[in-house]
């Protein structure tokens, strides 16, 4: 028994190939039809489409990541109950084919947060970066956001004036657009007005609201998922932890464990990202395997490195503060724990989540984070690290 080794592919315009994925021997793709708009529902026809072209390549579909929530349903305004709708249909029709997991997010306006693409690592390759204090120059003097200042303290008020006047205009450009237009995956993309009146709508929803609307949302949709024989599976807040004012659901081992209370059929489970909830030092991961395991349908395996300050980068995959071997023990544990129960769900696809950008990829645009050079290098020491412990646990039986 091995974890299922999966890459995630942003589809046919990716730079990384499916034969580049076959050669870093993944079998499983990660991929989503991105050009739909969100709200939509996926028809049966575009997901063959799809999946005929993943398959040709000898390759499988093995999760969604993501289909994604719609603003709507996250403030419960506008047209929710139809975006629901649609929603159970994409996940009906997605059953239909064949695929039944499926990764998402609730984090409100935006996905996945870094104020740096290019945070220079010390081998000479570059990583994604988050610095607190380029957050703080972004949301006091660019964003302009009323009420930030209230979450900074004078002296780090007093840092990020100093470092915003001693910044040229490409600098400051470069932060917003690290911020608001960088990342893959984030569906959508604003101007920076726009921005701002997209997180005003978010001004009467606090923390216990948001995880109403979650609990709401879930408990519509996790019916559907177990007719279609699908697993759900919520990726957590990126970064960890509260930003630009916005309540944030998912970001601790209370916030899953509340979840799956509200919602407790195991349709309705958990993306375990360790880069994710890596960032804080409160999150117990291999702990959290263990006591969560049952309920993890995906994993995303990856290293952040943090300081005191509230700053992070992402390390090599078996580096920086997350224990590696701790959560591949625990995850390769819980693999046999499933096989012992007679589980069917035995596949516990993982990903190497993002990768360094080095070595000919440093030549190349493609997305941040998902480099073809950096992430074959963490998936290569992941998988080595499963089969030692795999090997070592055979050794001592
Ligand atoms: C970042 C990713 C996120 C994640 C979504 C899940 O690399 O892990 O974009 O895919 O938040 O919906």
């Amino acid at each position: 028994m091995r974890l299922e080794q999966t890459w995630r592919w942003y589809g046919p315009n990716d730079y990384v190939s499916l034969e580049d994925v076959k050669q870093a021997g993944a079998t499983g793709i990660v991929t989503a039809l991105h050009h739909i708009p969100n709200g939509e529902v996926w028809t049966i026809d575009e997901i063959k489409e799809r999946k005929s072209i993943i398959e040709s390549e000898g390759l499988t579909w093995s999760v969604v990541e993501s289909v994604p929530v719609h603003e709507d349903i996250k403030r419960q305004t506008g047209d929710y109950k139809l975006y629901i709708e649609n929603y159970k249909q994409t996940i009906r029709n997605l059953g239909a084919c064949g695929i039944d997991t499926v990764c998402y997010n609730f984090m409100p306006v935006v996905d996945w947060t870094r104020t740096n693409l290019d945070y220079p690592f010390e081998d000479g390759s570059t990583c994604l970066g988050y610095s607190k204090l380029d957050m703080a120059v972004f949301e006091l003097h660019l964003l302009k956001r009323p009420g930030a200042s209230a979450t900074y303290s004078e002296e780090e008020q007093e840092e990020a004036r100093k470092r915003f006047e001693s910044m040229n205009d490409a600098q400051r450009k470069n932060i917003v657009d690290s911020i608001i237009a960088g990342l893959p995956g984030a569906e959508e993309g604003y101007s920076l007005d726009e921005f701002q009146s997209i997180l005003d709508t978010y001004d009467n929803i606090d923390v216990k609201k948001m995880k109403e609307h979650l609990f709401y949302f879930l408990n519509e949709i996790t019916p559907a998922a177990e007719e279609a024989g699908v697993r759900l599976c919520i990726h957590p807040d990126d970064p960890p932890f509260f930003i630009l004012g916005l309540p944030r659901v998912m970001s601790t081992e209370q916030d899953v464990v509340d979840l799956f209370d509200a919602v407790p059929n195991v349709h309705c489970g958990l993306t375990f990202c360790t880069g994710s909830f890596g960032v804080r030092a409160d999150n117990d991961l291999s702990g959290m395997v263990k006591r969560l395991g049952d309920r993890i349908h995906f994993i995303h395996l990856r290293a952040t490195k943090r300081d005191e300050k509230g700053n992070f980068h992402e390390a090599d995959h078996l580096d920086g503060d997350v224990d590696m071997y701790a959560v591949m023990k625990a995850l390769v544990e819980e693999q046999e724990n499933r096989n012992t129960d007679g589980r069917l769900d035995l596949r516990m696809p993982f990903r190497p989540d993002h990768g360094h950008r080095m070595l000919n990829d440093l030549k190349n645009p493609g997305n941040p984070g998902y480099t073809a050079i950096g992430r074959l290098r963490g998936l290569a020491e992941l998988r080595g690290l499963e089969l030692g412990i795999r090997r070592s646990k055979a050794d001592h039986k």
